[in-house]
């Protein structure tokens, strides 16, 4: 049967697919871009293992030279995490992916704009992006926020993301009004509060909570039964042995931040120069958090997706 999509699944991921077993598509950017080498390859193998000992398929998403893809092969997998030449594409940037014939690395918005076309339900990433605080010193521009098209694609492709909240390099008051103007139902696991990516809580009330991955899988359920098209998006609280104090992240940012507007950053490097930062900053401690978070995201999207196949 042929595929009308421009789509490449790997034989194992359309097979998964085919019989209808649970699949869990991750995102790319992070081992490409957002972390550094050779923490890369750790993230990826704890977040395919997690996936796996829940009962799920893992599928990366990517493009491959200008092939949107799910499921990356051995190889491929080896040349994102070497990240030689593997460009950072985020939704709009797929077409001139296709077009120029290059090695992405997709953002969250791109992730799950595939891993909707493919008929996925189930996403894990660490942290999504959001709407950026204003440069530090920098005037008032009421016209013009740099907000990560994260934010939008959420509105427009159907899929439940589970992630550690938003790094707090982002304005997350301002991120959460955007995801509530945008329609996109978000959920606290285990919390009332939003968390802080690095740390366990920001001290912001959350609309709604669940408790189990069968209470998250019957929500997904409800939204698509409304023929509802947004992400549902499940914040998980970083885990707690490994999660950092707010004071510490907030110093690393504020330097972050200076930084940033000193050196001119802007567009798409702004997200990865912030992290690089975060990351130095804190020396190696954010590093071990942010591995442990993408693991249990990944576990937990993981048996939201067997809930959903049972
Ligand atoms: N937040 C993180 N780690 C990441 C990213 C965000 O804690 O690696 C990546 C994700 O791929 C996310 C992207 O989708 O950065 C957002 O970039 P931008 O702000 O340019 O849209
Ligand atoms: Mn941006």
């Amino acid at each position: 049967m042929s595929d009308p999509s421009p789509l490449r699944l790997t034989a194992a991921i359309r097979a998964a697919r085919d019989a209808g077993r649970p699949i869990v598509a991750l995102e790319s950017s992070v081992l490409a871009q957002g972390l550094p080498i050779p923490a890369n390859r750790d993230a990826a193998d704890r977040m395919t293992g997690a996936v796996e000992r829940a009962g799920a398929v893992p599928a990366v998403t990517a493009v491959v030279h200008g092939v949107p893809t799910l499921g990356l092969e051995p190889a491929e997998l080896e040349r994102f995490l070497a990240r030689e030449g593997v460009r950072k594409v985020s939704a709009r940037d797929l077409a001139p992916a296709m077009l120029r014939g290059h090695d992405g690395a997709t953002t969250v918005a791109a992730s799950l704009a595939i891993g909707a076309m493919a008929g996925v339900e189930v996403f894990a990433t660490g942290g999504i992006g959001g709407v950026h605080r204003e440069a530090p010193g920098s005037a008032p521009t009421s016209w013009v926020r740099d907000e990560s098209a994260d934010l939008l694609e959420m509105a427009r492709s159907p899929m439940l993301c589970v992630c550690a909240g938003a790094k707090s390099i982002l304005d997350l008051p301002a991120t959460l009004e955007r995801l509530e103007t945008l329609g996109v139902p978000i959920v606290g696991y285990r919390t009332d509060t939003l968390p802080g990516f690095f740390t366990v809580d920001t001290g912001l009330r959350l609309p709604h909570r669940a408790d189990t991955p069968q209470e998250l899988a019957a929500l997904w359920r409800h939204h698509r039964a409304l023929g509802r098209r947004e992400t549902v998006l499940v914040v998980q609280p970083p885990p707690a042995d490994t999660a950092l104090p707010r004071e510490l992240v907030d110093g690393a940012v504020a330097h972050a931040l200076a930084d940033a507007a000193r050196q001119g950053v802007a567009g798409p490097g702004v997200t990865p120069f912030l992290l690089a930062a975060v990351e130095r900053a804190t020396g190696g401690r954010s590093l071990v958090a942010n591995l442990a978070l993408l693991e249990a995201n990944a576990r937990l999207a993981g048996e939201v997706a067997v809930a959903l196949a049972g």
